[in-house]
C-alpha cells in the first residue's frame, strides 16, 4: 500500500520552506494583502496543547488567504519580559535571560515542526533591547500628553509576588498569576490615562460588532462600565462646602432616608463626629481586611457605623443620618451615596439591620418593600415626590429631578464609569525600566529620546529577590540608579520601577510591519499598507486585559497621527480550550497531555487535523473524546487517492466522470464558504466525503485515468494544505505539482457543474404509472403539472376524460384522478 512517510515529510518541507522563504510576503503591492496574527507566546517551557489549538486555527486562515492570492503576513514573535523568568533565576542563581531565551529557542523550533506557516523574518522579542527602546520611547509620548502619570493611591499588592497588579490582574480577589490573596496598599505608582478614552473605547465597539465575538464585546463594555445619572451635592453638618453623590435614579431623591460614605474615603474621616471617632477607626481597620468582591457581595450581612452627623436633602431638607459603611466603595462615583431603601436592595438590607425608615417614591405596582425587604426598581406611579408626584415613568422622573437640582444648583447630569486607570508600574526586575529621572530640583525627568533604552543592569540570583521594592531599587543596582539629572546635570536616581508586560504586547503588531525599523517604533508607510490586522487568533482570557490596552494605545497613537486608523483588529477568533477527561489539564490532576509526544507518534498533520476536526474553534475539545489515529488513518487514504492518480497534470477534466465532477465543483462551493466563515471542522468533513467519493470512482468506476479523479484529487489537496500541510505537499507532488503547494491557486467552482442537470418525475394517472419525466431539480408546481399533463402517454390514459383532481410533489410526483 502507498503510504507517506510523516516524520520526513515533516522534515523535507521545513527545510524547504525555510529556503523558498514560501511565507514571507512579497510586499511589492503586486497583490491585495492579508495580516494574520497569533497573540504572542509567553517563553514558558515548550509549546502545549493549548498552542497546539490555538496556532492552527490563524495558519488555516493564512494558508488559505495565500491560496486565494492575497500577499499574506503571518509573523510570530515573544512576550519575553514577566516574572517567571525572573523566579526561575533567583531559584537557579542566574539571569533572566538565560531561562528566557533558551525557552524561546525550544518554542521557536516546536513552532517550525508544527508546521506553521510563519514570516520568521520578522521575529521580535519584547525583551530585546531594540524593542524595549521603543516601549520607553512610547511611553515619553504618553508622559509628554500627560496620559502617563504618577499618584498615591490604594492598590493591589500580591503579597507573594511582591508586586503591585492593575485591577484586571485581580481575578475574584486573587492574583491572576499565582493565585495568592490580594491585598490593599498605599503606594506612588505609574498609571496610563485609560479613564481619558472611556467612552471612546464603547463608541469605536461599533466598528467590531459581528467581527469580534459577542461576549469578548459584551465583557469590554461591561468592565468600562458607563452609567447615566446626576451628581447630587448635599450640605452635611459639620463639613465645610457640600459633599457630592453619584446617583443612577435622581428621581428617587425624596426617598432618600440616610447618607453613606466609603469608610476609606477622605470623606468619611473628615465627616466622623468626636463621639464616634473611636467606632468609626475600629470599622475602618475591619473594611481594610475584606476583598472589594467581598464588600459588593449581596449575601454578606450589611454592616456600618453611625458617624454622628446628617446630611440635609436639597428637596426637602430632611435630616439623613450619616453613615460609613463597606458597601460603598471609596474609588467609585463620588465615594458616597444617597440611600433610598425602597427602591436600591443594598439600602434596603441596610436600612432593616440599622432601624432606618422605608420610604417608597415610586409605586409600581409590587408591594411596598418596607414590609416585603424586597427593593422595587423600574417605572411606576411617583408618590411622595412633590412636583414629580403623578409622573408615570422613570426617564420624566430622572429629567424633571435634573432640571429641578440645576436650577437650584444642587446638581447636574453626570455619566461615570467603572472603568480605572492603568496601574502599570511594577516592583520587578525583568521588564522595560520606566525611563524618568528623579531630580530633587527638577522633579520628574523625561530621558532625553538620544539617551533610550534605558538598558536593565546585569542582576542575577539574589539580586532579584523580592523584598518589597524593586530589586533596581536595591545595593545592586545603585551605579545604574545614580546618575546626573538629563536637564540641570544635578545627581538624580532613575525611576526603578519596570512597565507592566502588557505596555509591550500593547504594540507589538505595529513592529511587525516594519521589522528593524532604527527610526521608531514602527515606519507609518509600513503601518499604513498591513494594518490593521485582518485576523487576530487568540483567548477569551485577554478580553478586558491585551484586547482592551492595545485598543486603547491604537486610539493614543491615532490622536498623536501615528496611525490613520482607531481599531486594531478587525476580526477576532476565540479559538477553544483543550482540555482531558472533561477538565482542564493540570499537573495536580495528572491528566496533561504532552503535545511533543502526540506529534512523535502520530505526526504534525494527524493532530493538527484532529484539533480542527474535533469541532467549532471557539468550542473546548476534551482530548479523551479524540482519535488521531484515525485521524492519521484518513491522511494515508487521501495521499493513496493522489498517489494513484495516473493521468497527466493538466488534462482537461470535461471528458471525465460527471457524477463526480458535480461532487467536485460543490465541495469546492462549499468549502470556500465554510472558509470564509470559519467552521473549519465542516471543511474537513467535506474533504472526507470527497476523498470517498473520488475513491469509489477509481475503484468501480473509470479508473485511476479518470481526469475527474484528477481533480477532485487536486482539490483535496489544496484544501486538507490549509490544515495538514505536509501531507498536502507530498500529495501535491506525486500528483506533478511545483513546489510548493501554499504556492497554488484556489480553484473556483463551475456554476455548470453546480446545477444537477434534471430528476426524475412519476406522473400516476388512477394509481398507475403512466410517464416518467426528466425536469429542473428546482421546477415549480405550476409547471411540472403543465408538462404532466402535456405528456402523450398521460393524454392518452386520460382519454378525453376531465381530470378530477391533481396532486402535485414537484419536481417528484404528480398524481392524477380522473373525473
Ligand atoms: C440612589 C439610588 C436609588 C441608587 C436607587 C440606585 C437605585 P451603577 O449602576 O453601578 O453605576 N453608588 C454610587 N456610588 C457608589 C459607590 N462608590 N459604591 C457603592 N455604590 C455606589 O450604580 C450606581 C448606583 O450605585 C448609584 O445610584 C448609587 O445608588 C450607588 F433606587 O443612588 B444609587
Ligand atoms: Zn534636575
Amino acid at each position: 500500500m502507498t503510504t507517506y512517510d510523516a516524520v520526513a515529510a515533516q522534515e523535507r518541507w521545513q527545510a524547504f520552506w525555510e529556503q523558498d522563504g514560501t511565507f514571507v510576503p512579497l510586499d511589492d503591492g503586486s497583490r491585495e494583502r492579508r495580516y494574520v496574527l497569533d497573540m504572542f507566546p509567553y517563553p514558558s517551557g515548550d509549546l502545549h496543547m493549548g498552542h497546539a489549538e490555538a496556532f492552527v486555527m490563524g495558519d488555516v486562515v493564512a494558508r488559505y488567504w495565500k491560496l486565494r492570492g492575497y500577499d499574506v503576513m503571518h509573523p510570530i514573535g515573544w512576550d519575553s519580559f514577566g516574572l517567571p523568568a525572573e523566579n526561575a533565576a533567583i531559584k537557579r542563581n542566574a539571569h533572566p535571560a538565560e531561562w528566557t531565551y533558551k525557552n524561546i529557542e525550544t518554542q521557536a523550533r516546536s513552532f517550525k515542526r508544527y508546521g506553521l506557516s510563519l514570516d520568521w523574518s520578522r521575529r521580535l522579542h519584547t525583551s530585546d533591547t531594540e524593542y524595549y527602546r521603543w516601549t520607553q520611547w512610547l511611553f515619553l509620548r504618553f508622559f509628554e500628553r500627560g496620559l502617563a502619570y504618577r499618584k498615591d493611591s490604594m492598590v493591589n499588592w500580591c503579597p507573594n509576588d511582591q508586586t503591585v497588579l492593575a485591577n484586571e490582574q485581580v481575578v475574584q480577589g486573587h492574583c491572576e498569576r499565582c493565585g495568592a490573596a490580594v491585598t490593599k496598599r498605599k503606594l506612588n505608582q505609574w498609571y496610563f490615562k485609560t479613564t481619558e478614552y472611556a467612552q471612546r473605547l464603547l463608541d469605536d465597539m461599533e466598528q467590531l460588532e459581528g467581527h469580534w465575538p459577542d461576549r469578548v464585546l459584551a465583557m469590554q463594555r461591561n468592565w468600562i462600565g458607563r452609567s447615566e445619572g446626576a451628581y447630587v451635592d448635599f450640605d452635611v453638618e459639620g463639613h465645610d462646602g457640600p459633599v457630592t453623590v453619584f446617583t443612577t435614579r435622581p428621581d428617587t431623591l425624596f426617598g432618600a432616608t440616610f447618607f453613606v460614605v466609603a469608610p476609606e474615603s477622605e470623606l468619611a474621616d473628615q465627616i466622623c463626629a468626636p463621639e464616634q471617632r473611636g467606632a468609626f477607626e475600629e470599622y475602618l481597620e475591619a473594611t481594610k481586611r475584606i476583598s472589594d468582591i467581598e464588600r459588593q457581595s449581596t449575601e454578606r450581612p450589611k454592616t456600618g457605623v453611625f458617624l454622628g452627623r446628617y446630611a440635609i436633602n436639597p428637596v426637602n431638607d430632611e435630616k439623613l443620618p450619616v453613615y460609613a459603611a463597606d458597601y460603598v466603595l471609596a474609588d467609585y462615583g463620588t465615594g458616597a451615596v444617597m440611600a433610598v431603601p425602597a427602591h436600591d436592595q443594598r439600602d434596603l438590607d441596610f436600612a432593616r439591620t440599622f432601624d432606618v425608615p422605608v420610604r417608597m417614591v415610586v409605586d409600581t405596582g409590587q408591594p411596598d418593600p418596607a414590609e416585603t425587604g424586597i427593593a422595587t426598581a423600574g417605572d411606576g406611579t411617583y408618590v411622595n415626590s412633590g412636583d414629580l408626584d403623578g409622573l408615570t415613568d422613570k426617564a420624566s422622573g430622572v429629567t424633571t429631578m435634573i432640571d429641578r437640582l440645576e436650577a437650584a444648583g444642587r446638581g447636574r447630569r453626570a455619566i461615570t464609569y467603572r472603568l480605572r486607570d492603568w496601574l502599570l508600574s511594577r516592583q520587578r526586575f525583568w521588564g522595560a525600566p520606566i525611563p524618568i529621572v528623579h531630580c530633587p530640583q527638577c522633579g520628574d525627568v523625561a530621558v532625553p529620546d538620544d539617551q533610550l533604552p534605558v538598558q536593565l543592569p546585569d542582576l542575577r540570583g539574589e539580586d532579584l529577590a523580592p523584598k518589597g521594592t524593586s530589586p533596581l531599587a536595591g545595593p545592586a543596582a545603585t551605579a545604574w540608579r545614580e546618575v546626573a539629572c538629563p536637564s540641570c546635570g544635578g545627581p538624580a536616581e532613575r525611576d526603578t520601577d519596570t512597565m507592566d508586560t502588557f505596555v509591550d504586547s500593547s504594540w507589538y503588531f505595529f513592529r511587525y510591519c516594519s521589522p528593524g525599523f532604527a527610526d521608531g517604533p514602527f515606519d507609518e508607510a509600513d503601518l499604513a499598507r498591513w494594518m490593521p490586522v485582518d485576523q487576530y487568533v487568540g483567548g477569551v482570557e485577554h478580553a478586558t486585559l491585551h484586547l482592551m490596552y492595545s485598543r486603547f494605545f491604537t486610539k493614543v497613537l491615532f490622536d498623536m497621527g501615528m496611525v490613520t486608523f482607531t481599531e486594531p483588529f478587525r476580526r477576532l477568533l476565540n479559538q477553544g480550550q483543550v482540555i482531558n477527561e472533561g477538565k482542564a489539564m493540570s499537573k495536580s490532576l495528572g491528566n496533561g497531555v504532552d503535545l511533543g509526544e502526540q506529534i512523535d507518534r502520530f505526526g504534525v498533520d494527524a493532530i493538527r487535523l484532529t484539533v480542527v476536526f474535533a469541532g467549532p474553534p471557539d468550542e473546548d475539545i476534551d482530548w479523551a473524546d479524540m482519535s488521531p489515529a484515525s485521524s492519521l488513518k484518513f491522511l494515508q487514504r487521501a495521499y493513496r487517492l493522489a498517489a494513484e492518480v495516473t493521468s497527466a497534470p493538466g488534462t482537461d477534466p470535461a471528458g471525465g466522470d460527471k457524477d463526480l465532477r458535480h461532487i467536485t465543483h460543490r465541495t469546492i462551493a462549499d468549502v470556500t464558504q465554510l472558509l470564509d466563515d470559519q467552521r473549519f471542522n465542516v471543511v474537513v468533513a467535506r474533504i472526507m466525503e470527497l476523498v470517498n467519493a473520488a475513491r469509489k470512482t477509481v475503484d468501480t468506476g473509470t479508473g485511476t485515468s479518470d481526469p475527474a479523479v484528477r481533480e477532485a484529487a487536486e482539490f483535496v489537496t489544496l484544501a486538507l494544505s490549509t490544515i495538514a500541510p505536509y501531507v498536502a505537499e507530498e500529495m501535491w507532488a506525486a500528483l506533478g505539482g511545483a513546489p510548493s503547494v501554499a504556492n497554488a491557486s484556489w480553484p473556483s467552482a463551475d456554476p455548470a457543474l453546480l446545477v444537477v442537470d434534471s430528476v426524475t418525475c412519476v406522473v400516476q394517472v388512477q394509481g398507475k404509472v403512466r410517464a416518467k419525466l426528466a425536469v429542473a431539480p428546482d421546477i415549480s408546481d405550476t409547471d411540472l403539472e403543465a408538462i404532466a399533463l402535456a405528456d402523450p402517454g398521460v393524454q392518452r390514459s386520460l382519454d378525453g376524460r376531465e381530470v378530477r383532481k391533481i396532486i402535485v410533489r414537484a419536481p417528484k410526483l404528480v398524481s392524477i384522478v380522473p373525473a
